[in-house]
């Protein structure tokens, strides 16, 4: 088992992962800029060490200077949390070749994953459902004109090197994919510095339905059922729930199949997620994959009862999975708000500053994910992501009211928050009946 880990991120899932590390006996190191010295995860770590000025270039995402914290500090492996460098296959290789453990798939993973287009290709070949389309680059316009002639528009462009809604474009007839086309061919190379575009049919309104997977070094791969991601602006999430009020037994039952089918096939090894579309009639189709372990993992954990984080690093140790799927068991149901530092009456524009002010709610079935304190000042450097508030019920309207009581008590003053927000979509009725998609929000 490792003896020391150091946490290569910031803010709230630094936290989450310092927790995990003392819950399993392991010494932390946690890295900071300039503009987080007096962030909770500097606190709470065994060891800190300050790598650079505040930009994130010069700070969590320099590879050399958390090297080199890595090296100096003595840590036997590496957690990197979620963006940064976290799917950074080259973070990953790095690692390996200092002899410091990536808790995560080895690089040739990330980079697969990383390709859209591979990722795509390869779970076809396992037999995980996908969108129709054309399994490969586009190579030219004629190109693109034949296939969405086949499928039938609209239809919709993706970067190969894109995800998470970068880099997409949505074509509803023959008269603008010309120009669409060299759009996102253009845009996808300024973006991403990979011209490559793949086709697939575009489905209206769909929700996204992802499912969690766990997989070990001695090849068990175990799904944790699915987390409903539809209520987002912008390709950010705002809500995430699951189960999933979309989902029955029989689908959970194919998704979870396919989802360690999809797994299986490349060899997959840690935690990890794959995306879904699911249509108005129910049938689901396979996105992308993620590598790391997600914001939104709570809901999962609060469901199951399982800590992804301590399975993630237990994975990465070599150790065998701690639980089998048939002890994995959907109990009641969760719900995760993301709360950020931002004014939903001004746009959603950034609001740090210091809070003044600061209550947080408790009480039965509620956790709060934070890296915040009365007197912090957020600094504006970052993401502004503040708080994950997620609650469990016996059932989704016990976590409804559960929601709503917390996010009552929630106080927060000094900055602008999303709270309100949340406060709005958990009392719609059309959310209360499970009718989300991932318009839910421009339809308000
Ligand atoms: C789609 C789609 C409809 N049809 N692909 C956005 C995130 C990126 N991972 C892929 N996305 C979409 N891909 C086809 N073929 C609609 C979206 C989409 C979306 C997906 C998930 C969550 C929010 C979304 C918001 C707008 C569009």
């Amino acid at each position: 088992m490792f003896r020391r880990v150091l946490v290569a991120n910031r803010g709230e899932i630094a936290v989450r992962i310092i927790y995990a590390l003392k819950e399993l006996g392991i010494e932390s190191v946690a890295i900071y800029s300039e503009g987080d010295r007096d962030s909770l995860h500097v606190e709470l770590a065994d060891y800190a060490i300050c790598i650079g000025p505040p930009s994130p270039a010069e700070s969590y995402l320099n590879i050399p200077r958390i090297m080199s914290a890595a090296i100096i500090s003595g840590a036997d492996a590496l957690h990197p949390g979620y963006g940064f460098l976290a799917e950074n296959p080259d973070f990953a290789d790095i690692c390996e070749r200092s002899g410091i453990k990536f808790i995560g798939p080895d690089s040739r993973l990330i980079n697969l994953m990383g390709d859209k287009i591979a990722a795509k290709k390869l779970m076809k070949e396992a037999g995980v459902p996908t969108l129709p389309g054309y399994d490969g680059e586009i190579p030219d316009v004629k190109t693109a004109e034949k296939i969405a002639d086949e499928i039938g528009y609209p239809i919709i462009l993706k970067a190969a090197a894109g995800g998470g809604g970068r880099g997409m474009r949505i074509v509803e007839s023959p008269l603008e994919l010309n120009k669409s086309f060299s759009t996102a061919q253009s845009e996808a190379l300024a973006s991403f510095g990979d011209p490559r575009i793949y086709i697939e049919k575009y489905i209206e309104k769909p929700r996204h339905i992802e499912v969690q997977i766990l997989a070990d070094t001695r090849g068990n791969v175990i799904h944790l059922g699915e987390r409903e991601c539809s209520i987002q602006r912008r390709h950010q999430k705002l809500l995430e729930e699951s189960p999933s009020p979309a989902v029955n037994e029989e689908m959970r039952r194919k998704l979870g199949d396919a989802a360690i089918k999809g797994a299986q096939s490349i060899g997959y090894v840690s935690a990890g997620t794959m995306e879904f579309l699911m249509d108005k009639n129910g049938d689901f189709y396979f996105m992308e994959m993620n590598t790391r372990i997600q914001v939104e993992h709570p809901v999962t954990e609060m469901v199951t009862g399982i800590d992804l984080v301590k399975e993630q690093i237990l994975i990465a140790a070599g150790e065998e999975l701690s639980v089998s799927q048939e002890d994995v068991e959907q109990r009641g149901h969760a719900i995760e708000v993301r709360i950020n530092a931002e004014d939903p009456e001004k746009g959603f524009a950034p609001s740090p500053g210091k809070i003044e002010l600061l209550h947080l709610p408790g009480g039965p079935g509620v956790r709060i994910d934070t890296h915040i304190y009365q007197g912090y000042t957020i600094p504006p450097y970052y993401d502004s992501l503040i708080a994950k508030l997620i609650v469990h019920g016996r059932d989704r309207n016990e976590a409804i009211s559960r929601m709503r009581r917390a996010l009552e008590e929630f106080l927060v003053q000094g900055i602008a928050t999303t709270i309100p927000l949340h406060q709005k979509i958990v009392e719609d009725p059309r959310f209360v009946a499970g009718d989300i998609d991932t318009h839910f929000l421009e339809r308000g």
